[in-house]
């Protein structure tokens, strides 16, 4: 694996689950006004894990109120540098509880222990330290002088990272001094209920961040507030749209994260050993639910046949199954629908002329389950070589020439990420020169770090995470 992390040694491991939990609404956790609940299971077993709250229009009314109160009274008003210590105390926090964190992320969405340990918690802790860092600096960030925050931040985000993308949206929003409002998605609440324990730990000023659980409806609440002045939102294309849409003419900014459909492109002189562990790292991680997964190989012809065999043995040694067991490699689809838009498209691949080879292996009885799949002879009309599966299923087409790679990979509404394999340091500029993508990796692929911009081009959305150029989005 390319991320390496130790926890903390005092890292607590005792992960307990609530039977419900509230909303975070104003530093303490509290029902919803008309006491409306949901469940969440762990997608591996179907079995119930915990209610949480749905929150209404009047819950997310109070949250907004207590986020304006507490901008105007308190994070707004205080010293920078006193900002980025309440900064570097959630990130140590979240440090201390990786364990913990680790757990819960993996029951509640269905990845293997391995990433949510390795990579989501890390990647979390690592995510608060760098903007603590910035709080009392952005002035270095280019933002001009004295930049100022919108205020209110209402914060939508999706279940493939639950708590990675609570961090992307929270920390950068707190270190320019805005407070915020944030729904995670209806399949996976907990880190972020977790996340807000660890804000009253560390005494977080009440009103700072509130958390509303719910599904899409009180998303919309959230987006469509009249008291919240900027919108972040990571999700399906469908639903960016549609916030963009109802924002068109308000008051509200908004930066979308959406969906992506990314070329990984080999060219005959790569190196194929890493290239193949590449290959699988981009789309079979988090079982392919990632919006940047390289989902289409784009592989020169000359090594097409050979690429394809070392992959399909690569893909026979993959273990499937169990998210807790620390051997697992892909964990459990996160949700029933999600399993059923995955098995939809790729019938639909099968119909239009593409040849499917699938892993076959031992399954647990229960829970939502697909075994890494190629699909070869995909043509770029395809339906498969367009949408987005965001399942553990690769597309494969072919190229001839290099200007031929770059006309397939750009050949689609998205423009999020893309790969590059080559031994030529040359081809690679001339190809990511060209390539209609935000991210482009370079011999590697889904590498992810905070001071890194992220976020796409044409329908994948606008507006950027991370590093420098995510500040910006949350100031005036
Ligand atoms: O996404 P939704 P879904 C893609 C992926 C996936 C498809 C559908 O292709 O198969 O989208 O997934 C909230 N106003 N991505 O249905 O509905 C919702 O409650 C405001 C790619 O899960 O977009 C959740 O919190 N909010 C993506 C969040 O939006 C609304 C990650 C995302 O859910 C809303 C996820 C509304 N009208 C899915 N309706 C990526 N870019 O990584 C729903 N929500």
């Amino acid at each position: 694996t390319p991320f390496r992390y130790s926890p903390a040694p005092e890292s607590r491991s005792i992960a307990t689950i609530a039977d419900s939990y509230g909303l975070f609404v104003d530093g303490e956790f509290r029902e919803a006004a008309d006491g409306r609940t949901l469940d969440t299971v762990n997608p591996a077993t179907e079995e119930r894990l915990s209610s949480v709250a749905h929150a209404g229009t009047a819950d997310v009314d109070a949250a907004v109120a207590a986020a304006r109160r507490a901008h105007e009274q308190v994070w707004g008003p205080m010293a920078p540098a006193e900002r980025g210590k309440y900064l570097f105390r959630l990130a140590r926090l979240v440090a201390e509880r990786a364990r913990e964190l680790a757990v819960v992320e993996t029951l509640d969405n269905g990845k293997p222990i391995r990433e949510t340990r390795d990579v989501d918690v890390p990647l979390v802790a690592n995510h608060f330290f760098y903007h603590a860092g910035w709080a009392d600096k952005l002035e270095w960030a280019g933002l001009g002088r004295d930049p100022q925050p919108h205020g209110v931040v209402g914060q939508v985000i999706p279940w493939n990272f639950p708590l990675l993308m609570l961090a992307w949206k929270v920390a950068p929003a707190l270190a320019t001094g805005n407070t915020v409002v944030l729904k995670p998605a209806e399949t996976t609440p907990l880190s972020a209920l977790l996340f807000a324990e660890i804000c009253q730990e560390a005494d977080l000023p009440p009103g700072v961040v509130n958390i509303v659980t719910g599904a899409g409806d009180t998303g919309a609440a959230v987006v469509g507030h009249d008291g919240v002045d900027k919108v972040a939102f990571t999700g399906s294309t469908a639903v960016g749209r549609a916030i963009a849409k109802s924002i068109a003419g308000t008051r509200t900014k908004a930066t979308l994260e959406l969906g992506g459909k990314a070329a990984n492109i080999v060219y005959d002189d790569a190196p194929l050993d890493s290239t193949v562990e590449g290959i699988v790292d981009g789309i079979f991680f988090n079982q392919g639910h990632v919006c940047c997964a390289g989902s289409r190989l784009l592989v020169q012809e000359a090594v097409a046949e050979e690429v394809v065999d070392r992959l399909k043995r690569r893909l026979a040694s993959l273990r499937v199954g169990d998210p807790m067991d620390k051997n697992t490699d892909l964990g459990a689809i996160n949700s029933a629908e999600q399993l059923g838009r995955i098995e939809e498209l790729t019938a639909a691949g099968e119909t239009e002329g593409a040849e499917r080879w699938s892993l076959e292996c031992d399954l647990p009885e229960r829970g939502y389950w697909f075994t890494p799949t190629l699909l070869t002879g995909v043509q770029t009309s395809h339906r498969v070589a367009r949408e987005e599966i965001f399942g553990p299923v690769l597309s494969v087409l072919t190229f001839r020439t290099p200007e031929e790679a770059v006309a397939k990979a750009n050949n689609t509404p998205y423009g999020l990420s893309a790969g590059v394999w080559t031994d030529k340091g040359s081809k690679i500029l001339w190809t990511a020169d060209r390539l209609r993508a935000g991210v482009v990796w370079a011999n590697t692929f889904n590498k992810f770090d905070p001071t890194s911009p992220f976020g796409g081009f044409k329908e994948s959305g606008y507006g950027r995470e991370g590093g420098r150029h995510g500040l910006e989005a949350y100031v005036r």
